[in-house]
């Protein structure tokens, strides 16, 4: 009885791992949920496959347990030996034309669907969207060129157009990869990398870097908003437009202490590209703070106070670039940060 429950306890770690994956997949993080034509491709192009390694695997499981218990020892034939097939040809021509065949079929649609499905070249001809793409320890930056506006964190896609990336790095390889949207692709410093992407649904995706850059690599998510043309173009203009000027006084006093304490980094104005940290133009209409923060005032006062205690090895300074901002002050640029909306 107690050897019965041993074997059982073996498989807690198992359980464990299930339970631990089944989280996986949340917020539209999955690739086995797409959400966009090109993601739509890849997932049918994993299931080809997956579905011809399945019949490759029961048929050779059939075969292995039939063998096995046809061809057994039995009582009284210890020395029995079956018939022998090497150097059989029939034999040897069909176990090597099947897996020809299979690779074939596995090749006809996956050739020329990776092709197109990187061909970055002539989806610029069907107008598409260029939007470049700057990753950082541990943030990313978004920049659109011809309409001159730059963002970070939250990347604003129209859906009737497929949008071509053009990615960076400004330290480390870091990977871009929104899993709903489609494949991963590296952004490696002093390189240019493209990555076409569709969506052709309104909605918010999850996108997060993948390769290991860092302390804080887990921690460095992006959202992709996909909207109407008509409600993108209508965002190009609010964020040249900026957000209002803070009406509350203490808004206003904290405008002046992030000029201060915060300017040699940030930048609030939509066609300003600083290299040091996230363009804050439109930070209240952000989702999240840092890419995982809860997006609210309480949090971002400790953000403010100390970033690395929430993000590990975030190159922000705590307190300002002083480090001196006393807690009313934080108080103070917080009420400042909230004002920075566009959408009206
Ligand atoms: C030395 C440069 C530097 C200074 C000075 C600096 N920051 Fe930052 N800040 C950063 C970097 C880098 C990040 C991105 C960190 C990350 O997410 O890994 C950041 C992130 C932020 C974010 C989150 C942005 C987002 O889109 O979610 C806020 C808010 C912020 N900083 C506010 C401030 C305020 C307020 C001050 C002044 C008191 C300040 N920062 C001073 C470098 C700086
Ligand atoms: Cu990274």
């Amino acid at each position: 009885m107690k050897r019965k429950w041993q074997r059982w306890f073996r498989l807690l770690p198992l359980a464990a791992l299930a339970l631990l994956l089944s989280g996986c997949g949340k917020e539209g993080v999955s690739a086995l949920e797409p959400l966009g034509p090109v993601a739509k491709d890849q997932a049918d192009l994993m299931l080809i496959s997956v579905l011809i390694m399945v019949v490759v695997v029961l048929v050779v499981g059939f075969i292995y347990f039939y063998v096995l218990i046809r061809f057994r020892k039995r009582k009284g034939q210890e020395d029995y030996i079956p018939k022998q097939v090497e150097g059989n040809t029939t034999l040897e021509i069909v176990w090597t034309v099947i897996p020809i065949v299979l690779l074939c079929i596995l090749a006809v649609p996956t050739v020329p669907k990776t092709f197109s499905l990187s061909d970055t070249h002539s989806a610029k001809k069907e107008s598409a969207l260029e939007i470049e793409v700057s990753a950082n320890q541990f943030w990313w930056q978004f920049t659109y060129p011809k309409q001159k506006v730059t963002t970070a964190q939250d990347v604003v896609i129209p859906t009737d157009r497929p949008v071509v990336f053009k990615l960076t790095s400004n330290d480390v390889i870091h990977s871009f990869w929104v899993p709903a949207l489609g494949g991963k692709v590296d952004a490696n410093p002093g390189q240019v990398t493209t990555l076409k992407l569709e969506a052709d649904k309104e909605g918010t995706y999850r996108g997060r870097c993948a390769e290991l850059c860092g302390s804080s690599h887990a921690l460095m998510y992006f959202n992709v908003k996909a909207v109407s043309s008509a409600e993108f173009d209508r965002w190009i203009k609010e964020m040249k437009a900026g957000p209002d000027q803070p009406a509350s006084a203490s808004a206003k006093q904290g405008e002046q202490l992030f000029k201060q304490n915060c300017m040699s980094c940030h930048a609030v104005g939509a066609s300003q590209t600083n290299k040091l940290a996230p363009n804050l133009t439109n930070f209240a209409d952000r989702k999240y703070i840092a890419g995982f923060l809860d997006h609210d005032k309480k949090t971002l006062e400790k953000w403010i106070a100390d970033p690395s205690a929430l993000k590990p090895g975030a190159t922000m300074p705590a307190r300002g670039a002083s480090g001196k901002l006393t807690d009313e002050q934080i108080k103070q640029i917080a009420d400042y940060l909230f004002t920075l909306s566009v959408e009206k």
